[in-house]
């Protein structure tokens, strides 16, 4: 087990959304929306627009874009719409030939532009075919695995990525590795486990406004805004949702740790939550236009559907199969007349329905196991552990030996339990126990190394190694699944209507 976990303590609390600063490969501009008149940009629109930021803040929007866009801008306010909503303008003070892509940020008090040079206007085109058929390869794998090997094949072809993997977040948001494409000599994360800190909880949330992040450079000059403070609000303003918002230090020290240069990752939601991450890396620095990161949005989605509709079936089937053998063994209860035999004397018994290797039933006055399960004198005392829980509750685990002291003696048959209480007072209970799967997880590095203090103890680095750097984990068996304890508890109140009938 790891023993630190830094992402809600440490990593977790720093603010990244009042950065106030920008990356440079973009502008931004805050305007009023009743007037479009500047009242903040970043300090490079001297670049786009030939003067210097105290100049251009104060102008209104309207003497940098044509009047049909100006008003394409202001139709875009009432609209309701709170998502970013791009905007094509051609700048009439710039080279007539260049086009740019506005991000529309419709906020209460102001509007919020980030201005991008637009990409080939034949990209898109370019690409659709590629992409239709990258939408029928998803769409025809059968399963995770072979969805997230085709998405990560198909965007390293499209985008020209050394490295794209495929990452999965699991219930502590620590992540693993499920699919990954990658040019010769670049370091193997496939099968490989990061901790949850590795991209903090305020980091992951930031996903369900923005469906990716793009870093082209780490070694970019960040942008300074002006002036600094946003006259409305008077705090910094949030740049949560700004793509161009620029880079937590950390995290570019964790990707120099990582000899990339540039980054992009993008989203994989399942039913609202964030399920995944498509991370793509290069060794050099890779910027992508707005037309080919909406190629990497359009894919985020047709995976997040794919992903959905594989695990939704996947979950269909196991809880009908579970409710099925649920069923019979009711049904073998009430034609045996008896609950012990329902349960353990069938072609059919209780292990099979919970995926267990043994099960002991504690009725009326006495023990009866089937299969794998500690000695007697074993189940009498955890029996009187179990009742020191809640009485009208399932209990389960997968590590029994952490929780009670005395498991370790029999964690090979029983690291796994979930227990029914049927009458807790009377010690009767129905336990059905996993036995000991010994794992070797495979770290991207020490998971414990994830951060390191300097001697001052104020600054910090990531860590420097993402070597594989093995846990073995013992007594612990496979996990219950949600599904499991939910049938567990509904068979605990069959039980418990079904004794006191025959009490
Ligand atoms: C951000 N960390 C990220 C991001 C990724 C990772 C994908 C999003 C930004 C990006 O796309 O580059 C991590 N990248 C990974 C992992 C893999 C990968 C795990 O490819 C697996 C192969 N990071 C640390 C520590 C802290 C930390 C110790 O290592 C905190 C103290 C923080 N990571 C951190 C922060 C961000 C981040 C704050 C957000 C950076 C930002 O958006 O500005």
């Amino acid at each position: 087990m790891i023993k630190k976990n830094y992402d809600s303590d440490f990593c977790g609390s720093l603010p990244l959304h009042q950065i106030n600063l920008i990356q440079p490969y973009g502008y931004l501009f805050v305007a009023n929306k009743s007037d479009l008149r500047i009242i903040q940009a970043s300090e490079n629109v001297n670049d786009l627009l030939g003067e210097p930021v105290d100049q251009v803040v104060g102008k209104s929007l309207e003497q940098f874009i044509r009047q049909e866009e100006a008003d394409l801008l202001k139709g875009r306010f009432g609209s309701g719409i709170d998502e970013k909503v791009p905007l094509t303008i051609n700048l009439t003070r710039s080279d007539a030939a260049r086009r740019y892509i506005a991000l529309v940020h419709v906020k209460s008090d102001y509007v919020v532009l980030e201005v991008e040079e637009a990409g080939d206007e034949s990209t898109f085109l370019d690409v659709f075919q590629e992409l239709k058929y990258v939408m029928a390869e998803i769409n025809r794998a059968e399963t995770v695995a072979a969805a997230s090997k085709v998405v990560v094949e198909q965007l390293k072809k499209l985008s020209g990525f050394d490295k794209i993997l495929m990452y999965q977040f699991d219930e502590q948001w620590n992540g693993t590795v499920i699919a990954e494409v990658k040019e010769d000599g670049m370091e193997e994360y496939l099968g490989h486990k990061f901790p949850a800190s590795d991209i903090p909880k305020q980091a992951r949330k930031l996903y369900l406004k923005n469906s990716y992040r793009l870093i082209p450079s780490r070694e970019y000059t960040p942008v300074k805004l002006y002036p600094v403070i946003n006259p409305v609000s008077n705090t910094f303003i949030d740049l949560s949702d700004c793509n161009l918002r620029a880079v937590a230090a950390v995290h570019l020290e964790y990707m120099k740790n990582m000899k990339i240069r540039a980054s992009m990752s993008v989203r994989v939601i399942r039913d609202d939550k964030l399920w995944g991450l498509i991370s793509c890396h290069h060794k050099e620095p890779m910027y992508l236009n707005y037309e080919m990161c909406s190629v990497f949005e359009l894919l985020s989605s047709v995976i997040s559907n794919k992903i959905s509709s594989l695990e939704s079936g996947e979950e269909y089937q196991f809880v009908n199969s579970l409710q099925e053998k649920k069923t019979q063994i009711i049904e073998n209860v009430y034609s045996e007349k008896d609950l012990v035999a329902g349960m353990l004397k069938q072609d059919l018994k209780i292990t099979d329905l919970f995926s267990a290797e043994g099960a002991a039933v504690s009725y009326r006055g006495s023990i009866e196991t089937t299969g794998e399960v500690p000695d007697n004198e074993e189940l009498k005392n955890l029996i009187y552990w179990l009742q020191s829980k809640p009485e009208d509750k399932v209990y389960h685990t997968s590590n029994l030996s952490s929780e009670y002291d005395f498991g370790s003696a029999f964690s090979k048959q029983a690291s796994g339990m979930i227990s029914i209480p049927v009458n807790a007072d009377r010690g009767e209970y129905i336990m059905m126990f996993r036995p000991e799967v010994v794992t070797t997880v495979k770290w991207g590095g020490n998971p414990d190394e994830a951060i390191n203090f300097d001697s001052n103890g104020v600054k910090y680095h990531p860590r420097s190694s993402f070597g594989s750097w093995q846990e073995v984990v013992k007594q612990t068996a496979k996990a219950w699944k949600e599904e499991e304890v939910e049938v567990a508890e509904n068979l605990r109140s069959f039980i418990f209507e079904y004794s006191a009938k025959t009490l």
